[in-house]
């Protein structure tokens, strides 16, 4: 698909609900005792993947098309045994998080996704699982987990990573005795949120969580909101672009995932947030990001597992930064949809970017002029979301080789996105 150049962007946009919530509702949903209404669900295919799951273990969930989503739940022992292997499509948050449901199940099952999602470490799931009792066999999909009794566990986690801890959860739920996770850096807390919402026994202190056996969850009414990782695309598109401004309206500021304001902010972005309120347990709030002068900075330590998923488009906007950017303590993004330390660089450099990868993130020398190319985005939504943004101030035309995968955590993001020209 070629890449449209738009000379200035303005208006307001909302945009769709919180993929790492919109999951969480669903299951969670799933497991309690009588009917979640979930409003502002992601009708992305990941979560798309989730309820398809869930059906297959026999829970009702009944959609609108619009974001409004029903989920009959049957309680924690309610779920049946699948006919056919769980196909998670390209989510590893589908994966892990079905991994820690279905090691206490009193069923086997299996689980498999598609060729992205079966290179994807599980073991860092299975692992921790094993621990508990869990008979999982392999660590790469497909996974066979023989159901079984759980028991908890004292757990340092290895890796900063909200699907390790969540999958850890979901199994302590059905564990004898306290399962208690040591946290490395705090990562996102959707699941300990929303749990605690739902009656479950869960308590956290800075990065320790402690959950004990639930017999029983609160079926609850969810307002999804709009996926900050989806509105940092067009808070660095506003900040990019001159004569340009944008608001994003009713964007989730969970403090686990705004580094993206803090970044953006320390490198000169006018990003302005207002109408601070709080929605079904979650903060949430509109934000606007006006043209500005961006400088390098640095970037690591314990604001990367709340960034870690926008620092593509991050690196986007280091490109067009003063000075050097340099992101580290970013290994992780070695292990998502594609490996997106090697995809930026690799990409990036094809427009002329003064980029080096290195073996935790990268170093770029920015504010040099760059220039379109043919970019591959490896079938992953955020590096296809982060070169549309790349291309918009590259000398020449730019094109992408798919453009469909964002609708795995985006779909209608290129209406949205050429919608705001002007
Ligand atoms: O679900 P998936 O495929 O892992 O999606 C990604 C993404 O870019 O959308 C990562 F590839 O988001 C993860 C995120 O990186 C979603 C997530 C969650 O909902 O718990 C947590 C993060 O992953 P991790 O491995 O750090 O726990």
């Amino acid at each position: 698909m070629l890449i449209h150049k738009m000379k200035r962007v303005n208006g307001v946009i909302t945009v769709p609900g919180d993929k790492s919530i919109s999951h969480r509702a669903v299951m969670l949903g799933a497991l309690a005792d009588g009917t979640t209404s979930i409003r502002g669900f992601l009708r992305g295919a990941d979560c798309l993947s989730t309820i398809d799951c869930f059906r297959k273990m026999g829970i009702r969930i009944d959609e609108d098309g619009n974001g409004s989503v029903t989920v009959h739940g049957r309680g924690l022992n309610g779920l049946s045994a699948p006919q056919d292997t769980l196909y998670t499509g390209n989510s590893g948050t589908t994966t892990r998080l079905l991994c820690g449901i279905l090691a206490g199940q009193p069923f086997d099952s299996s689980v498999t996704g598609d060729a992205s999602i079966c290179k994807r470490p599980m073991g860092r799931v299975t692992r921790p699982l094993s621990l508990m009792g869990a008979r999982i066999e392999n660590e790469y999909c497909p996974l066979l987990i023989h159901g079984t009794k759980l028991h908890g566990i004292d757990y340092s986690m290895e890796v900063a990573s909200a699907q390790v801890k969540t999958a850890l959860i979901l199994a302590a739920l059905y564990a004898d005795g306290e399962t208690v996770i040591r946290e490395t850096e705090k990562s996102r807390d959707h699941t300990e949120l929303m749990l605690k919402a739902m009656g479950a026994d869960i308590e956290t202190c800075g990065l320790t969580v402690r959950v004990r056996r639930t017999n029983a969850l609160r079926p609850q009414d969810i307002t999804v909101p709009g996926d900050i990782s989806s509105a940092a695309f067009f808070m660095v598109l506003g900040s990019i672009m001159p004569e340009s401004e944008i608001t994003i309206k009713n964007v989730g500021i969970n403090p686990t995932r705004t580094g993206i304001i803090d970044v953006m902010r320390q490198m000169g972005a006018d990003i302005r947030i207002s109408g601070e309120r709080t929605e079904g347990g979650e903060p949430v709030a509109d934000i606007r990001a006006a043209s500005s002068r961006l400088r390098g900075v640095e970037i690591g330590g314990e604001i990367i597992p709340r960034l870690i998923d926008e620092l593509p488009v991050i690196a986007a906007a280091a490109v067009f930064a003063e000075g050097r950017t340099v992101i580290r303590d970013a290994r992780e993004l070695k292990v998502k949809e594609t490996n997106r330390i090697r995809a930026v660089a690799e990409e990036f450099t094809k427009a002329g970017a003064d980029i080096t990868e290195t073996e935790d993130g990268m170093i770029i020398n920015g504010g040099k002029p760059i220039h379109g190319a043919d970019f591959a985005v490896y079938g992953d939504h955020r590096m296809a979301m982060s070169l549309a943004i790349l291309s918009q101030l590259a000398e020449g035309a730019s094109s992408i080789d798919d453009a469909s995968c964002v609708d795995v955590s985006y779909p209608g993001f290129f209406e949205d996105f050429y919608g705001l020209e002007n």
